[in-house]
């Protein structure tokens, strides 16, 4: 494994985190991705492939689905077939005129929180739910880091959580 230290991951202080934690070798890991808004999500894939790989995951594989909406059955799909250590769904939920946005993305927060507590299996939340595009743009490998390579750490800290949990 690389060194992981090196690495910009900005969602928790680097002084909590024990690195070991990330080891993801011997770890399978399915990533879905919701081709709505895909400029965004594909970056966000880019993001979570390149944590997966530094890591040292063993395989993951990538499934696409229409929108943010559909990643939660999707996920608990994935997850109940028990082929994987952890789920990474990546969406991009970006506000409009209309309350649309509210519905497709509180929907999509809690059927992937549901999709985890109900199967057991990590399901990492790498939506992002902005304003505006360009808040988008800087969450997926801008300014703000890339939440896709986020969602993938995440998700390999839970899955060794589990392992833990488990011994
Ligand atoms: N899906 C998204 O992933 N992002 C969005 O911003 C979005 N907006 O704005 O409408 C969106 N809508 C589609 C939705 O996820 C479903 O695919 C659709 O409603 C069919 O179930």
């Amino acid at each position: 494994m690389m060194n992981l230290e090196t690495l910009h991951y900005p969602t928790m202080s680097s002084d909590s985190l024990n690195w070991q934690d990330f080891d993801a070798s011997g770890l399978r890991f399915a990533v879905v991705v919701a081709r709505f808004n895909s400029a965004i999500t594909e970056k966000l894939l880019e993001g979570a492939e390149e944590a997966l790989t530094k890591a040292g995951a063993a395989q993951h594989e990538v499934y696409r689905v229409p929108g943010a909406f559909e990643l939660p059955l999707a996920a608990k799909m994935l997850a109940n077939t028990h082929r994987y250590h952890g789920v990474i769904a990546l969406g991009a939920v970006i506000r409009g005129g209309t309350p649309h946005f509210d519905y497709v993305a509180g929907e999509t927060a809690r059927g992937l929180q549901d999709a985890a507590l109900e199967t057991g299996v990590p399901v990492a939340f790498g939506v992002l739910t902005t304003d505006t595009i360009a808040q988008a743009e800087s969450r997926a490998g801008g300014a703000d880091g890339n939440k896709g390579f986020d969602a993938a750490m995440t998700a390999i800290e839970m899955a060794r959580f589990a392992f833990r949990v488990a011994d």
